[in-house]
């Protein structure tokens, strides 16, 4: 048997599924309300990466699936951390499973813009382009990604953060700019 992904529930199918689990704890300097952030038991799960195992190498391609819990640290909304690839040339494709929210995506000039994530969606990620999910839903919103091998992962470049970030406000879901400076 292949292996598969359960829509209901977004999880694979497959034998040797490797599990990451990014928490609280690790996401330091993230969110905007750093008081909020600190007030989050360290272990609280955030998101998790699954993985089916893929040989290394020019050509071959990782995939995984990303799960990310409902939830808001202050006022705004549980994201991934976000990257740009190492290999900056080098794309990704996205693919909404379950729940919904967005998919936020910036350039090297600091152009941001966001796809809505749902059930099917299908997101095409060009090169030079940083990208992170937000779950603006009240359930996991799950995504299933394929990446090259290749590509790695380039967090530091995003330290100071993406140029748009998402809250609950009044009862409803806003992007805002943020300046940095
Ligand atoms: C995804 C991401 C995953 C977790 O598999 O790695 O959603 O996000 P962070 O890596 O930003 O913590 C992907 O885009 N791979 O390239
Ligand atoms: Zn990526």
């Amino acid at each position: 048997m292949p292996p598969g992904v359960a829509f209901a529930s977004g999880h694979f199918t497959a034998e040797n599924i490797i599990t990451k689990t990014t928490r609280s704890g690790d996401l330091v300097g993230v969110f905007h309300d750093e008081a909020a952030w600190r007030a989050l038991p360290a272990g609280t799960t955030i998101y998790q990466v699954e993985m089916l195992p893929s040989p290394d190498g020019e050509g071959e391609l990782f995939v995984g699936t990303t799960h990310l819990n409902p939830g808001r640290v202050g006022d705004e909304f549980y994201m991934t951390r976000g990257h740009f690839h190492q290999r900056r040339e080098q794309g990704e494709v996205y693919f909404g499973l379950r729940g919904s929210g967005l998919l936020l995506l910036q350039s090297e000039q600091g152009e941001a813009r966001f796809e809505q994530v749902s059930q099917g969606s299908v997101h095409i990620i060009p090169g030079n382009t940083a990208h992170r999910l937000i779950n603006t839903g009240s359930e996991v919103l799950s995504a299933l990604a394929v990446w090259p091998t290749i590509a790695g992962h380039d967090y530091a470049s995003l330290a100071q953060g993406f140029a748009l970030r998402v809250f609950l406000w009044e009862g409803e879901i806003q992007a805002r700019g943020v300046q940095y400076g």
